[in-house]
């Protein structure tokens, strides 16, 4: 039984150790919620909202995430009982559409707070299997096809299983061919973040010369139909991210063919019910899945490492450690990777697996609030 009485919501800012350029964008200093989540019987658990600064990877924001919750998701689950975690993504769908991403937050926060109590380690909880898992390293659009080869080799001496190559038009092919050159037998893939038309099929018809894992999300965020006539003409496995909201557009992909693997992200698709739901159905259909990242600090990683220990994420996740996107995280222990690139998930310990960092968090803290139940 949950019944939480309280949850403070804290906006840190935490400055990435080089910026991340994507076709929508670049970052250098991520705006992330942290979610301090109090049941009622006294347990504390932790989550994050992956919300981005700008609305170009989806529409929400960190501040449209912040009024999210506080005005229409935490007053749903505030001095509510829930006989399970896995109840609270409908009551979160009732009636209320979009902001997944503050949705999830909470939810995901609310199933870290019943594997705490139930005293069971958060991978566990939620049926994961494995006790490492495999990682891949994302890296942003780089200044020359030479650069993003040097990173790519780098990456891969360092462990990394699989190496995302970030495109867009005019830094595709060359770039992507550049790296493969390099590395003529590691896994690499490419991420368009919805950069391309089908007016474009010819050039992404390039990219099937380079024996790549996948092409992820080239069209349009909301695009199935499009998607499904471009996989007809690439022999390369079509990825899907952005489009993918929810387990009826997971359902949809397979139906139209609109692409042959999904990247889960929870925060994506309103928490871990709806991510759980999606690996099971893409299970049952030979889909593979992997967990997607949206540079989350430890908080956040917590929850897609024990996502990716699902035994149908069968990819290396974009889940580097902490020490690839900051100086010093916000968790304790940080996150590692292994010289052979796997990520331990945490056993030991009920819940998360991790504790924050709170002198530090409130070090980097520009706004709080604390939300409750009013009776
Ligand atoms: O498309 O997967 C994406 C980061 C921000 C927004 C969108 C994406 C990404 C990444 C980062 O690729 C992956 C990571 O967290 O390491
Ligand atoms: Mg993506």
């Amino acid at each position: 039984m949950i019944r939480l009485d309280q949850i403070t919501l804290r906006e840190i800012r935490l400055a990435l150790r080089e910026p991340f350029k994507i076709s929508s964008g670049v970052v250098s200093e991520r705006r992330i919620i942290l979610l301090e989540l109090r049941d009622a019987d006294g347990t504390v658990s932790w989550s994050e909202c992956v919300a981005g600064e700008w609305p170009n990877y989806s529409s929400e924001t960190v501040d449209t995430a912040w009024l999210a919750i506080e005005a229409y998701v935490a007053p749903r689950v505030l001095g509510v009982s829930f006989g399970a975690p896995g109840d609270v993504h409908a009551v979160l769908e009732r009636d209320f559409r979009g902001h997944q991403m503050a949705k999830a937050a909470v939810e995901m926060g609310i199933w870290g707070v019943a594997a705490t109590q139930a005293g069971i380690p958060l991978g566990r909880f939620i049926g994961g299997v494995r006790s490492r898992i495999a990682v891949g390293i994302s890296l942003g659009i780089q200044p020359s096809p030479q650069a993003l080869a040097d990173r790519a080799g780098a990456a891969i001496a360092e462990g990394y299983r699989k190496v995302k190559i970030k495109i867009e038009p005019g830094r595709d092919v060359a770039f992507v061919r550049a790296a493969r050159e390099a590395l003529p037998d590691a896994h690499l893939m490419a991420d368009a973040n919805n950069a391309y038309t089908l007016d474009d099929a010819d050039t992404l018809a390039e990219l099937d010369a380079l024996d790549l894992m996948m092409i992820e999300q080239p069209l349009a965020h909301d695009d199935l139909v499009r998607h499904a006539e471009l996989q007809r003409r690439l022999r390369t496995p079509i990825c899907l991210d952005e489009s993918i909201t929810s387990l009826a557009r997971a359902q949809d992909m397979v139906t139209l063919g609109a692409g042959r693997i999904i990247n889960i992200k929870p925060g994506r698709v309103g928490g871990f019910a709806s991510s759980l739901a999606i690996h099971d159905y893409c299970e049952g259909q030979g889909v593979p899945v992997w967990c997607g990242g949206m540079l989350e600090s430890g908080v956040g990683r917590a929850y897609n490492v024990a996502l990716a220990s699902l035994p149908n994420f069968t990819l290396p996740g974009d889940l580097s450690p902490s020490r690839r996107y900051w100086t010093q995280d916000v968790v304790s222990p940080e996150w590692t990777m292994t010289p052979d690139g796997t990520m331990g998930v945490p056993l030991d310990r009920p819940g998360i697996g991790v504790d924050v960092d709170i002198e530090h968090v409130e070090a980097i803290m520009v706004r709080r609030a604390v939300l409750r139940h009013s009776t």
